[in-house]
């Protein structure tokens, strides 16, 4: 008997906007990936007012999976694949927004890709809303800091839940909807929710006045999933990075639990339909008075979500900043390096057993099955005088994240429903919109400056992997 369950989820992640491209076929809108420029490691990317000429924007073209799909999803039926975790673009479906009726050449889009996955036994699991909102839903609307966001969301899932409820079980409502928790940096609070501030804004109010609709649209979504379709299993989608106090006195362990605190809070919403005492009081003392109704409070009961999806890729660790009591968090500045652990190219620090601690973390607070959706190493590769890509340091990567989740099977008795490494086909990076930064098994010929035939290759952890499913984790 293996460790992990017969029916385990094995998969690949991605998202629409990263490997689709086909940016205005089939009616598509723009949404706001369409308007990063690319960056760099350390350059981040600059987000314009609209899609000007002579930038690049490497989301437009991406990997032309919107093109290649149907071999590409035989590549992935190749690699043994249970499962393929993609999301649909919204501006597929609502090319704006808020039209009151959906777009038909984006849905087919969608039946087609779905289509071509079953046909070969993969099971589609789906990310609603993945960084990738129409564009217009910002310049009209300001983003989610509108209250009339829950409405166009709850239509947009409506939609792809009756169109699609014969081939779509597992679905998630807002992908790494607590990134926004750096809320200093421009990044996270634009792809999270489509917030762009003025000077003299505060940011952290009205990230978290967005995170509160978005957070009401989910239970909204899950509520009307769940008519659909019973048989639907919805969940959130957590960036699970959990935060170590650099030492053992007790006030770097206090800063770790308030950090904790202001990066979770949303899963305590999610699971349990409530917002933790924390976060209630915290809002109190900032005097945020957020628009938070009593409706709302009795919405979020009846849409709590059935699993916990969750990305992995590294740990922080915090040191007390002398804030005194409140132990305040600010992400962008409190984080300090973690000495025991190696770090990636892009300083991203790798540590295995900081995925059992999360399992073990998500699973004491919440006692429900959890989906490990995203992990993965992003490294540049060289093509080999033999014209393979030898990627030992991605599955030695790949590997002990395995052996740590089997621990967590094995000593912690948690409910793993699957493992779904990211960008298993290479895609451009959400972070730096490079496309050097590389996650796949799969390699794509294509450059930071956009240059490169497509073509897609097997890596070496290509047949590692295969054999991985294969063996049901048995053989890493
Ligand atoms: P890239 C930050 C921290 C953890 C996960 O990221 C993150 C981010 C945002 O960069 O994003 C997730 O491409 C996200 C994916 C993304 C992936 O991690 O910056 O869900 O869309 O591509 C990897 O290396």
């Amino acid at each position: 008997m293996s460790i992990f369950k017969e029916n385990f989820l094995w998969g690949g992640a991605v998202a629409a906007h990263q490997l689709e491209g086909g940016w205005q076929d089939g009616g598509k809108g723009i949404s706001v990936a369409d308007v990063m420029t690319v960056g760099a490691n350390g350059v981040p990317r600059r987000i314009t007012e609209g899609v000007l000429a002579g930038e690049n924007y490497p989301n437009h073209e991406a990997i032309d999976f919107y093109g290649r799909y149907k071999e590409d999803v035989k590549l992935f039926a190749e690699l043994g694949l249970k499962c393929f975790r993609t999301s649909i673009a919204w501006t597929r479906i609502f090319p704006k927004g808020d039209e009151p009726e959906p777009n038909e050449a984006g849905l087919q889009f969608y039946d087609d890709l779905f289509d071509e996955c079953l046909k070969y036994g993969i099971e589609p699991v789906i990310t609603l809303s993945h960084f990738e909102m129409p564009y217009h839903l910002v310049t009209e609307y300001g983003g989610w800091r509108n209250r009339k966001m829950i409405d166009f969301f709850a239509r947009f899932a409506e939609v792809c839940f009756s169109r699609y409820k014969n081939k779509v079980k597992y679905w998630m409502t807002f992908n790494e909807i607590n990134n926004q928790a750096n809320f200093q940096e421009d990044f996270a609070p634009f792809t999270n929710s489509g917030l762009k501030f003025e000077a003299g804004e505060d940011r952290e109010k009205i990230m978290y006045q967005a995170a509160h609709y978005e957070l009401v649209a989910s239970a909204k979504a899950i509520e009307l999933g769940h008519k659909i379709n019973p048989d639907f299993e919805i969940g959130c989608m957590i960036a699970m990075v959990p935060i170590y106090p650099y030492s053992c006195s007790p006030s770097d362990m206090m800063a770790a639990t308030v950090a904790m605190q202001r990066r979770y809070w949303f899963t305590d919403v999610h699971c349990k339909g409530r917002y933790p005492s924390y976060m209630k009081r915290y809002f109190e003392r900032k005097e945020f008075e957020l628009d938070i109704t009593a409706e709302d409070e009795s919405q979020l009961t009846k849409g709590t979500v059935d699993y916990i999806g969750f990305s992995y890729y590294m740990s922080f660790a915090i040191k007390d900043h002398d804030k005194g009591p409140a132990y305040d968090y600010d992400e962008a500045h409190d984080l300090v390096k973690n000495p025991y652990v190696k770090a990636s190219e892009w300083g991203w620090q790798i540590d295995p057993t900081g995925l059992r601690y999360a399992m073990n973390w998500f699973n004491d607070r919440y006692e429900l099955p959890l989906f490990i959706v995203e992990n993965g190493f992003g490294a540049v590769d060289e093509i080999t005088e033999d014209g393979g890509i030898h990627d030992e340091y991605r599955i030695e990567y790949l590997r002990e994240h395995i052996e740590a989740m089997q621990e967590a099977v094995i000593y912690d008795g948690i409910d793993l429903m699957g493992y779904t490494p990211w960008g298993f086909i290479d895609l451009v990076s959400a972070g730096t919109g490079e496309m050097k930064k590389r996650y796949g098994f799969i390699y794509v010929d294509k450059d930071n400056d956009g240059s490169g035939t497509l073509n897609r290759s097997k890596k070496d952890s290509f047949y590692w992997f295969q054999n991985v499913i294969a063996t049901n984790g048995e053989v890493l």
